[in-house]
């Protein structure tokens, strides 16, 4: 068993019931998981323990569980998709998948009994759901368009895989990290515009030139921790003070991983992310250790980074560096994927790119290496009516997580409601420019608010003696350069009165006009 601290601190229920049995251990049992039925098993491994393998027990649906992957630097193969659809068309009951704020996808309405056949088709081909929920690190994101983009400094591709790999034990799971005191979110960018939110990650890698002794600048990155949304608090992450070469990126995960993993406080859940770390030991102390166990002396941070540009959608088509091909990126309302959806997208993928998908942390996707001569019979393609690549101004932008369909901490239905007002908003509404609007249906907000123009995060709200579900408005979320997190400023709105009060600061604040009425 790996020391922690967790050994000289009282343990909440979460550390006990991993102190007891390593979640990493259910894996051995799924056949037998798969044969008796989730009724009949063990409640921590039924509710907690599954998501180390990836599987999430839904309370809301009992029985039908959602499947959680890793698609590290969200890239996956036309085939990879076409699995994950014929899991969600074979195997799903209602189902569907979402993509999600990191860059990834899940699976919906899949049976415990399943779950051996659907990692077989997994193995395959090279997919993996492994450490991707509870107390592990979380898919780790990279640029949307690494490798494709003139401008970038960096092609993430490679360093995200390698620190999965690394991480994960090349997706078969890591004992050595399964048993973090909470979840670790790592995000690497390599282009100017801070495609990842990076500030919001526990770990993440910025670019920057350092100068080396013959006073030549050397490309490398900027260190930064301890940035988080959650209910209790919500950060961006502070500088390390360290520059490190592309070279030292995954030891040096590695290490920061193992001080959270040794040192992180296990005795409140509530202050167990790596800031809370932070808060007691005070950067300087944290970055000795990081040096100590790194082996050689750290680099300090380089004075600027290179995030200078504003945050792009990537939606539209553009040129790609490699001469006549182009990369499109389609407009995914809410994320939400049918099987038939993805079988299409994959099919696009296949006939006029490489076979390749991207997704981006705005739940939208990217189909890269589109030759010149075929972006006239792409754009023909019916599935682009769905899936646009010139959405609306405001559905291009709009982000929502889960909520109450399938999620048990949701306050609020998100995003049926958010497809719904923001179709209501743009027929009322001209615009000249996307605004970011984020819905997220509780306080642990997966679909980041705080990044938005507009966050909304759900709550309860009492109306005429009734309790109804409501929101609280966020403003002033900036992404890109200089990024930082918007913050509340009203409190509970009934839902049923929201779309008014959208509308007015819309209008108010980023100049959208009423439409002209309709003449006959
Ligand atoms: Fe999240 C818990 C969904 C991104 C903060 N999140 C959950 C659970 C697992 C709760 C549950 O068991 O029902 C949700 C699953 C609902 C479902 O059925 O889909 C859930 N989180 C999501 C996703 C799917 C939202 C989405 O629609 O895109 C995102 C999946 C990402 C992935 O692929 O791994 C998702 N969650 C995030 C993010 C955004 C990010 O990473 O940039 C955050 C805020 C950033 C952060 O973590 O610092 C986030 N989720 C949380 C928290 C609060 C964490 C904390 O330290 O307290 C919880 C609650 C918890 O972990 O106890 C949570
Ligand atoms: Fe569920 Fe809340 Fe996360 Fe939405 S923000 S997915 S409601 S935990």
């Amino acid at each position: 068993m790996i020391e922690t601290a967790a050994t000289t601190e009282k343990l909440n229920k979460f550390e006990k019931f991993k102190a007891e049995k390593d979640g990493l251990l259910v894996k051995n049992e799924i056949e037998q998981f798969a044969q008796i039925g989730w009724e009949a098993l063990d409640e921590n491994d039924l509710n907690h323990r599954l998501k180390w393998l990836g599987v999430f027990f839904r309370p809301v649906t009992p029985g039908k569980f959602m499947m959680r992957m890793r698609i590290p630097n969200g890239i996956l193969t036309s085939n990879q998709l076409s699995v994950l659809a014929e899991v969600v068309q074979r195997y799903g009951d209602d189902g569907s998948a979402d993509i999600t704020t990191r860059q990834n996808i899940q699976l919906r309405g899949i049976k415990i009994q399943d779950i051996p056949d659907i990692f077989n088709k997994f193995n395959k081909v090279g997919l993996t759901t492994i450490q991707s929920g509870m107390d592990n690190i979380r898919n780790i994101t990279g640029d949307p368009v690494a490798g494709l983009d003139a401008n970038e400094f960096y092609d993430t591709r490679e360093l995200v895989q390698q620190i999965q790999n690394t991480l994960t034990n090349n997706g078969e799971g890591n004992p050595e990290f399964s048993n973090l005191p909470r979840k670790f979110n790592i995000a690497i960018t390599g282009g100017r515009d801070n495609s990842v939110h990076a500030e919001i990650n526990d770990l993440a890698f910025i670019p920057a030139f350092s100068v080396n002794k013959e006073q030549i600048p050397v490309f490398g990155f900027n260190v930064i921790v301890g940035g988080l949304f959650s209910a209790k608090r919500c950060e961006t992450a502070m500088a390390l003070n360290v520059w490190v070469s592309p070279a030292d990126v995954v030891s040096l995960s590695k290490v920061i991983v193992e001080i959270f993993r040794d040192h992180g406080l296990r005795a409140n859940r509530q202050k167990a992310r790596l800031i809370w770390l932070l808060d007691e030991w005070g950067i300087e102390r944290f970055r000795l250790e990081v040096e100590k166990r790194f082996g050689k002396s750290l680099l300090p941070a380089a004075a600027k980074d290179e995030i200078d540009w504003e945050k792009r959608d990537h939606l539209g088509i553009y040129k790609q560096k490699q001469t006549g091909l182009n990369y499109a990126g389609l407009n995914i309302p809410v994320g939400r994927l049918s099987a038939h959806d993805m079988l299409e997208i994959a099919r696009l993928a296949e006939v006029y790119g490489s076979a390749e998908i991207r997704f981006t942390v705005e739940q939208n996707i990217i189909i890269p290496n589109i030759p010149d001569s075929s972006l006239t019979a792409f754009c023909t393609e019916e599935i682009l009516e769905k899936f646009a690549v010139n959405p609306g101004l405001l559905m291009g932008s709009l982000v929502s997580c889960t909520g109450a369909q399938f999620c048990n901490f949701a306050l609020i239905e998100t995003k049926n409601r958010a497809l719904e007002m923001v179709k209501s908003l743009e027929s009322e509404l001209t615009l000249s420019h996307p605004v970011r609007i984020h819905w997220t249906g509780c306080p642990n907000s997966c679909g980041q608010p705080q990044v938005a123009d507009i966050g909304l995060m759900g709550t309860k709200v009492r109306k005429n003696g009734q309790m109804l579900e409501g929101v609280d408005i966020y403003m002033g979320g900036k992404v890109g350069k200089d990024a930082h997190l918007g913050t509340c400023v009203k409190k509970g709105i009934p839902c049923e009165d929201l779309q008014p009060i959208l509308r007015e600061i819309l209008i108010t604040q980023f100049g959208a006009k009423l439409r002209e009425p309709a003449t006959v």
